[in-house]
């Protein structure tokens, strides 16, 4: 009997948005299980700014944010690789690389991207500062029913996870638009002050279900 209690509660927390402010998903374990699942009733994209901050170690290749479609594992995957300097976004199974960025491990950096189908280019930001455009796919929106994975990277629609590109660590502030930020609102989210939450995802009023060991947590704030 309470066990169903708790599957009922589970369940109903699923489904409530919930305001994340000031708070963050630790990610403590290296499984290929554990991860936040998001989904969005928006089926159809015709541009995507993601935005978000994260903390790692993790000198290994690592998925940051993962949407697939039924068609695409990898519709738009941020995916860190195992040296600091190159990362590689994906967009409908496409990859660019981008090298010589400024990652660090154990400190908190802000990253988002940019893609229109209109120029097919992708932009990568970090801590505010642009990489170069690069052409991945255009001429298609994102199109489909849309699973987001966090802490793991997906090879199937929801699924399809390994251990070895897994996360580690901390994220936080997670946002997703319809549409390209320009330079200005990228920074004023860097800086995160006075921006456009995001209207697909909205770390103030995020529906997610954890899966597995993921925490949520206070954000650690030095005293003021
Ligand atoms: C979320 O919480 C923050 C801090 O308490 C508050 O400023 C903000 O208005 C809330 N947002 C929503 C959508 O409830
Ligand atoms: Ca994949």
């Amino acid at each position: 009997y309470q066990m169903l209690l708790l599957l009922l509660l589970v369940a109903s927390c699923a489904a409530i948005p919930q305001n994340l402010s000031e708070k963050m998903f630790t990610f403590p374990q290296e499984t290929n299980t554990a991860h936040v699942r998001l989904t969005t009733s928006r089926q159809n994209l015709p541009a995507v700014t993601v935005c978000f901050r994260f903390f790692t170690d993790l000198k290994r290749a690592h998925s940051l944010f993962s949407l697939a479609l039924p068609s695409f594992d990898n519709a738009f995957l941020f995916y860190n690789l195992a040296s600091l300097d190159s990362f590689q976004m994906w967009v409908r199974n496409t990859a660019a690389n981008f090298e010589g960025l400024d990652f660090k491990l154990n400190k908190w950096q802000s990253v988002c991207a940019t893609w229109d189908a209109a120029s097919g280019l992708v932009q990568l930001w970090v801590d505010g500062k642009p990489s170069s455009r690069k052409f991945t796919n255009s001429g298609s929106n994102i199109n489909g029913p849309i699973i987001i994975a966090l802490g793991q990277e997906q090879d199937s629609h929801g699924g399809g996870f390994d251990v070895k590109q897994s996360f580690v660590g901390m994220m936080s502030d997670l946002h997703m638009w319809d549409y390209k930020l320009s330079p200005c609102e990228i920074q004023k989210y860097t800086n995160g002050r006075g921006y456009a939450k995001g209207n697909v995802l909205n770390w103030n009023s995020l529906e997610f279900q954890i899966v597995g060991r993921v925490l949520i947590e206070n954000k650690q704030n030095a005293c003021q």
